[in-house]
């Protein structure tokens, strides 16, 4: 059983002085921080939604370090949330069940580029962005990119399997993991950063790992998987007469044998908010029901094959194309700036979902008609990763009993639809009620035996990924 702490709080709690006595004997004053006003960004995620009250933010700099405070907090009872860059958007990375804030942004070990075996071995608290200009400037390149790099941890992108932008070429966060290191409950650290392309010893620790927010440990380093960047990318913008145009050149595209990197979806509405929010031109004049943005990547020149399988698309009324690094930047920002954008109405419903991609265009067109027919005051925006499959809701404008509503209606069409609730953000503390219906009764039964295993006492993350016991 783990205790709440809080270091401003008058009660006592188990040994509260000789708690945080024992945490500045591990790391050191400087970096066991208690101050609301260098603890504030700690504790409210993202979003805004998620707050925290009162807690200790703890900054180990070593596996060691990061051992011993886990050590600490065992024998105290006092509860773990680790957190890499805070930019996690299911409610997972702040301490709202009460205990401590182990921030890994400290464990910045950055080794040198195994280019003969592709591989990187980076501390968790290395920046995305970080580790891909690393890559870069040895001549590699990490498969695994998303909006959030300067701001989210390689530990943060592990605990949570993100997915982002090249999913399509690359894989999931796990299918580029080959090594790990991690703290367990007990302080006991399991070290396999070796990242053998081939060692058939046992249990995949590093997969297990890997999506288990930070519930079974705390990662303190990972080693990747790296490739060869290809020297030829262009990107195009397509701009499309409907949703169902847009979404069924999807699958003409994807069977163009192209060397796709990306396919990104944007709706009109959200294209002309992020123009009119951050004062960015129209690229085509006038704006378009729905919009693809399209990468390839290749070791010869790309634009013309993907000239040329555009040609033939239906609906298809404009598209812009880039291929080099500035102007392509500038299209990517129409698809990243969205999450910002919608934040600044206000904190939205946010669902991460996936359907089979030959839905995607019904899933889309249907949760529109049902959320304006049912909330005419809300406003739904919706854009994603349309080659997997994996589409983002975000509904504005909605009062606070009618979100659960809401999120369930879409959450049955997608489960209806052979779907999944959380398709990359993970399930945190704002899906966990539908964890059980999404992967049923045996696979909830096992994770619950792994976390026992790992986690007897259950002092990493109480309140996230599994459901309340019954
Ligand atoms: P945090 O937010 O700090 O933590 C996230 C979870 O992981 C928490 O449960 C935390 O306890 C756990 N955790 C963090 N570090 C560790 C560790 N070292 N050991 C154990 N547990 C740990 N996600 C996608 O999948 N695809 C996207 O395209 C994408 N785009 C985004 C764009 C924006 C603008 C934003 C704000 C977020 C986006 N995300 C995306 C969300 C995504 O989950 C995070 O950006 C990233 O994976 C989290 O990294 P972080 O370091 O910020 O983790
Ligand atoms: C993206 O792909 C991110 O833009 C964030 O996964 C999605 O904010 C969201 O809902
Ligand atoms: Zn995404």
């Amino acid at each position: 059983m783990t205790t709440s702490f809080d270091a401003e709080s008058s009660s006592p709690g188990p040994s509260r002085a000789g708690f945080v006595d024992d945490l500045i004997g591990v790391v050191g004053a400087d970096n066991v921080l208690s101050a609301p006003e260098v603890t504030g960004s700690y504790l409210v995620d993202w979003t805004g939604r998620f707050r925290a009250g009162p807690a200790v933010v703890v900054r180990p700099a070593t596996t060691e370090e990061t051992a011993a405070v886990v050590r600490v907090c065992s024998i105290h009872g006092v509860a773990v949330c680790p957190q890499g860059g805070n930019t996690g958007l299911v409610g997972g990375s702040v301490p709202l069940d009460g205990g401590l804030v182990v921030s890994t942004r400290r464990l910045r070990r950055l080794d040198a580029v195994d280019v003969a075996a592709g591989r990187l071995t980076a501390g968790a608290g290395v920046t995305l962005g970080d580790l891909h200009r690393h890559a870069i400037a040895a001549g590699m390149a990490y498969g695994v990119d998303l909006g959030a790099r300067d701001s989210a941890t390689i530990g943060g992108t592990v605990a949570t399997n993100a997915g982002g932008n090249n999913v399509i070429r690359y894989g999931m966060t796990r299918d580029n993991l080959v090594g790990i290191e991690v703290v367990l409950a007990d302080g006991s650290v399991i070290r396999d950063l070796a990242g053998l392309e081939k060692d058939n010893t046992g249990y995949d620790l590093a997969g297990l790992f890997c999506g288990s927010e930070g519930t079974l440990g705390i990662i303190t380093a990972v080693t990747v998987r790296l490739h060869r960047p290809f020297p030829e990318m262009v990107t195009g913008l397509l701009a499309f007469d409907s949703v169902a145009t847009a979404t069924a050149a999807v699958r003409s595209l994807t069977a163009a044998y192209l060397p796709l990197e990306a396919i990104e979806l944007m709706l009109g509405p959200g294209f002309e908010l992020i123009r009119s929010t951050f004062d960015l031109p129209s690229v085509f004049g006038r704006g378009h029901a729905a919009y693809l943005l399209v990468d390839c990547a290749d070791a010869t020149p790309v634009t013309e094959r993907l000239a040329s399988a555009v040609g033939d698309l239906d609906g298809l009324e404009d598209a812009a194309v880039a291929d080099d690094g500035p102007r392509r930047s500038s299209l990517w920002r129409y698809r990243e700036l969205h999450t910002e954008a919608v934040a600044g109405i206000g904190p939205p419903l946010k669902l991460d979902v996936s359907v089979p991609v030959g839905d995607v265009g019904r899933f889309v067109e249907q949760t529109i008609d049902d959320v304006e027919a049912s909330h005419p005051e809300a406003r739904v925006w919706i854009w994603g990763h349309a080659g997997d499959g994996n589409v983002h809701v975000n509904i504005t404008g909605l009062d606070a009993a009618s979100e659960e509503p809401c999120a369930a209606s879409i959450l049955d069409l997608v489960i209806s639809l052979d779907g999944s609730v959380s398709a990359e953000h993970g399930i945190g503390r704002l899906k966990k009620d539908w964890l059980l219906r999404q992967r049923g009764p045996v696979d909830v039964r096992v994770f619950r035996a792994i976390k026992t295993a790992l986690d007897p006492e259950g002092i990493f993350q109480p309140g996230v990924l599994l459901p309340d016991a019954p």
